[in-house]
């Protein structure tokens, strides 16, 4: 046999072997003191000195390469010649990860406001304190600006105005009317920020998805049933218990607040209401022309009824042990 054929019968032979043994046998076979490469690896020096360079120089490489193929192979079989690695087994699964239970809480419920024609837009979170705050019928010393403890920004020097974090969505309320003329509706999801302690069902950085209707005659009965809709469409295949009860905020009037039971306790999910008059005004529409109903719902809250989840912090926490099991 040429080394050619050396290593192709050896590889071959490696490759089939299903035993300790068989790949040991092999070694002697090839290997060996009377094994067929040492033997021509033995004859070289009878070979003239340019054909025993070559030949012995591609000698090597197939002993080096058989050595490891026998290595790597032993290897797969423990001292009992059980096979302790099983070549032939499927590969390990690449664990893809996952979207967070917040983003897909927020992805879920914008989707199904948009399959009930309502248009998806974002916002600023960083917001001048006009959007945030007086555009929203909240003027400086009001004591509804208790209702949300804020975090300010250090004012930069372009700034004209008091810059602050979004305590809530609402501030794309105006934005959004500004730029728009009526009848329309559109849901604004996204992060909000209040300078409070944190408890069960309350963080510094939480998330809202606001929603804003304005028609030529948008009621109450409307806001109603688009809210019964999306809570039995969010949490199909699931029991829920809910109720609307009288609340106030500055910019709207009515004012609602909507809460779900969450074992055994009710929990505030949203704050909403008819538009305010004022709000209206700041926006130059004619309250007389328009009426429209809005909204802010909790995005941490909805996900906790959701998937059961009895504090809030854990969502923020990090735990993969926690986050793995969405
Ligand atoms: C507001 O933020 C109003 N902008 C809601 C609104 C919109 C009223 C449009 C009328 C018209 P409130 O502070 O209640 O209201 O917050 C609304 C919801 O956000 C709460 O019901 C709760 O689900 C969630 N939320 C508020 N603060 C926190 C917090 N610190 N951590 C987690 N979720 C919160």
């Amino acid at each position: 046999m040429n080394l050619g054929e050396i290593g192709s019968s050896a590889r071959e032979a490696i490759n089939s072997a299903t035993t300790r043994e068989a790949l040991e046998q092999i070694r002697l076979n090839y290997l060996g003191r009377k094994g067929e490469l040492t033997e021509i690896l033995r004859s070289l020096k009878e070979l003239p000195v340019e054909e025993r360079r070559v030949l012995g120089s591609e000698a090597n490489v197939l002993r080096v390469e058989l050595e490891n193929m026998l290595a790597d192979k032993t290897a797969n079989f423990g001292e009992a010649g059980e096979m302790v690695a099983d070549i032939t087994a499927p590969g390990k699964k690449v664990s893809r990860g996952h979207l967070h239970p917040l983003s897909r809480v927020m992805a879920d419920a914008s989707k199904i406001f948009a399959g009930m024609n309502f248009s998806v837009v974002t916002g600023p979170e960083a917001e001048t304190e006009y959007y945030n705050f007086d555009a929203l019928n909240i003027p400086a010393n009001h004591p509804a600006r208790e209702m949300w403890d804020t975090f300010w920004l250090k004012s930069g020097k372009g700034d004209k105005q008091k810059m602050l974090l979004r305590t809530h969505t609402s501030p794309m309320q105006m934005r959004f009317m500004e730029k728009s003329t009526p009848p329309f509706q559109i849901v604004v999801p996204g992060r909000c920020f209040r300078y409070e302690a944190t408890d069960m069902s309350h963080e510094v950085n939480f998330y809202q998805l606001e929603g804003l209707m304005v028609g030529k005659d948008v009621n109450l009965g409307n806001f109603k049933f688009i809210i019964e809709e999306f809570l039995k469409k969010f949490f199909v295949g699931q029991k829920i218990e809910f109720r609307f009860r009288p609340s106030y905020f500055p910019f709207v009037e009515p004012g609602v607040e909507v809460d779900i039971k969450l074992k055994g306790k009710w929990l505030e999910i949203m704050g909403a209401g008819m538009v305010h008059p004022r709000v209206f005004e700041y926006a130059h529409y004619n309250p007389k022309d328009w009426q429209g109903f809005a909204f802010g719902v909790g995005i941490d809250r909805l996900a906790m009824i959701k998937y059961g989840v009895p504090d809030i912090r854990l969502f923020y926490s990090g735990d993969l042990r926690f986050l793995k099991q969405f």
